[in-house]
């Protein structure tokens, strides 16, 4: 019986504390589509070109992959960006891919870490400049998050825990 509730224990434990990591559906996102723009999605990674937005509420989000490319060029200077909770950080531009020859240039697959997990807002955007040709896009995929463990969790461990000790007391008894 007590070996029985030990292994109950553990396993409660193991299930609170390996809170395992889920992908969030890009497609639960709102989108706003601007000016010559389009989102499409393809197994989990969304693709925001011209002017376009996608944007959610995440909880405990921990990471997110983009990739920024563009064909255009100086001085049209599109630029891709995540807003969070309402400040914007610029992921890449024209400008600092730089002009190429072929015109054409990407940044690859990044990946965004957050340091403290992030909830609240988060937005995706790629934005034309200076006038509404040659698309840009910004892809997404990966949106990565750790939930909490529930509640009602912590009550079955902090229950087998207590019974664990009552267990034990009686014995020794
Ligand atoms: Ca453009």
């Amino acid at each position: 019986m007590k070996k029985l509730l030990s292994i109950l224990a553990l396993s409660a434990l193991f299930a609170a504390s390996s809170a395992r990591a889920t992908l969030i559906d890009l497609t639960e996102f709102d989108q706003t589509i601007g000016t010559n723009g389009a989102i499409t999605f393809d197994a989990g990674t969304a693709f925001l070109s011209g002017t376009a937005t996608l944007t959610g509420d995440v909880v405990n989000l921990t990471s997110f992959a983009w990739n920024f490319s563009t064909p255009d060029y100086l001085p049209f200077d599109d630029y891709a960006w995540v807003r969070l909770a309402g400040t914007p950080y610029t992921l890449s531009s024209v400008g600092s891919l730089g002009n190429t020859d072929d015109n054409s240039s990407t940044t690859g697959w990044q990946t965004y870490s957050f340091d403290t997990p992030f909830t609240g807002t988060i937005q995706f955007g790629v934005a034309n400049r200076v006038d509404d040709d040659v698309a840009s896009t910004l892809a997404v995929r990966d949106v990565v998050s750790t939930p909490v463990p529930e509640p009602s969790t912590y009550g079955l461990l902090g229950g087998l825990v207590l019974l664990g000790l009552v267990l034990r007391r009686c014995r020794k008894a």
